[in-house]
């Protein structure tokens, strides 16, 4: 009777159904996924790409591997709350990952993020299964189709599933439990420029994709120190956001990419879209009851100096967003983080002041692994 009840009220009110996928998942996953939705009230986590990784020097060189180190921190003295990763090339067994960093160091720092309260999100930029040389980007209709009639792509690309499930269950904190981590795969999927991208495949090909890799993962490879996040790129309505989504069963997390190009040309319009897009992703959110984020955004070279007050701030602030995270300082030309002397350096620690962007510290005052 009593699930019964339950079962009717999820139905009438959606928001009273799912929430976590993995009812397996460790204490630390569950402590997080609460912890996530809880945060909500304190403010939105900041996170960065790569940032224990590598950075830039005051004179636009590189640093790279150096312990301790953190653009955010030499800027604003903390870490970022949320630190992403990358798995690109563990599919061929590759000591380093798409951009270098040796997949041994990001374990390291995977761990050390944990142990300081911080999160972390990882994303797969991977090759294409049908052929191996393809990367992410290089065109490639109906690859999941092919991949779903032919056994030999999909027994490839399960061994590549299998080297993930290793990777993600190797990382253990210092009592030896597992750290939890969140796993986006095939992101921006409603633009074109990945294989599994909306111009080559259909709603259909890329659900079951999608499925069958979060069912491989946690029921085959029983990881249960995941939440599934998934992220659109730009979207125009709540329908188009919902087009490829796999279903509740499949999604812990709900996010979209966005980038602002051009700027200041397109300041207002970015203004725009990215908060249409933050309020249309809190609906959904709502009603779905799933946490959200912005889980990649940026302005390349953050050419505004006043960007992070004027236009992310005012977005972000007050919102159900978890976290929005920035991707990565490549090199010169391509960095999204002030680091030392970057001319939106002191900007940044003015939304940080605000008190509505979380670095480390303020994340960890949630104790983010703990139960509340
Ligand atoms: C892109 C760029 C590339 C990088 C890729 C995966 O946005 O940063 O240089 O290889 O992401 O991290």
């Amino acid at each position: 009777m009593k699930t019964y009840t339950l079962f009717l009220l999820s139905i009438l009110i959606p928001s009273l159904g799912f929430g976590q996928i993995d009812k397996k998942a460790t204490k630390e996953t569950k402590n997080l996924y609460n912890n996530l939705k809880a945060i909500q009230k304190q403010g939105v986590m900041f996170g960065h790409q790569d940032g224990l990784a590598y950075g830039l020097n005051p004179d636009g060189t590189r640093w790279i591997g150096q312990e301790g180190r953190s653009d955010v921190k030499t800027v604003s003295g903390e870490y970022p709350a949320v630190l992403g990763w990358d798995l690109g090339k563990i599919e061929f067994d590759s000591i380093r990952n798409l951009d270098k960093v040796p997949f041994a160091n990001m374990k390291h720092y995977i761990e050390q993020t944990y142990d300081r309260g911080g999160v972390n999100t990882i994303s797969w930029h991977l090759n294409n299964p049908v052929d191996p040389k393809k990367t992410s980007w290089d065109k490639a209709d109906s690859t999941i189709k092919y991949i779903f009639n032919n056994n030999e792509y999909l027994k490839r690309y399960e061994g590549w599933l299998d080297n993930i499930a290793d990777f993600i269950k190797s990382l253990k904190g210092s009592k030896g439990e597992l750290i939890p981590v969140i796993f986006r795969p095939f992101h921006e999927h409603t633009g074109s420029w990945f294989w599994w991208g909306a111009g080559h495949c259909t709603p259909e090909e890329y659900k079951r994709m999608w499925r069958f890799t979060i069912d491989y993962l946690i029921k085959k490879k029983n990881v249960h120190n995941i939440l599934i996040g998934y992220s659109t790129d730009r979207f125009n309505t709540k329908e188009h956001y919902l087009e490829r989504y796999p279903g509740n069963d499949y999604v812990d997390i709900i996010g979209f990419d966005l980038y602002h190009r051009d700027a200041p040309a397109s300041n207002e319009k970015f203004r725009k879209d990215f908060r249409r897009m933050i309020t249309t992703l809190e609906e959904i959110a709502t009603e779905n009851n799933k946490l959200c984020a912005v889980t990649e955004m940026g302005l390349e070279q953050i050419t505004e100096a006043d960007w992070w007050s004027n236009i992310v701030l005012p977005a972000v602030q007050d919102t159900k967003l978890s976290y929005f995270l920035v991707w990565r300082n490549g090199y010169d030309r391509h960095y999204y983080a002030p680091y030392e002397g970057q001319k939106s350096a002191s900007d940044f620690l003015k939304m940080i002041q605000s008190g509505k962007v979380l670095l480390e510290k303020g994340a960890n005052k949630k104790h983010l692994y703990r139960q509340k």
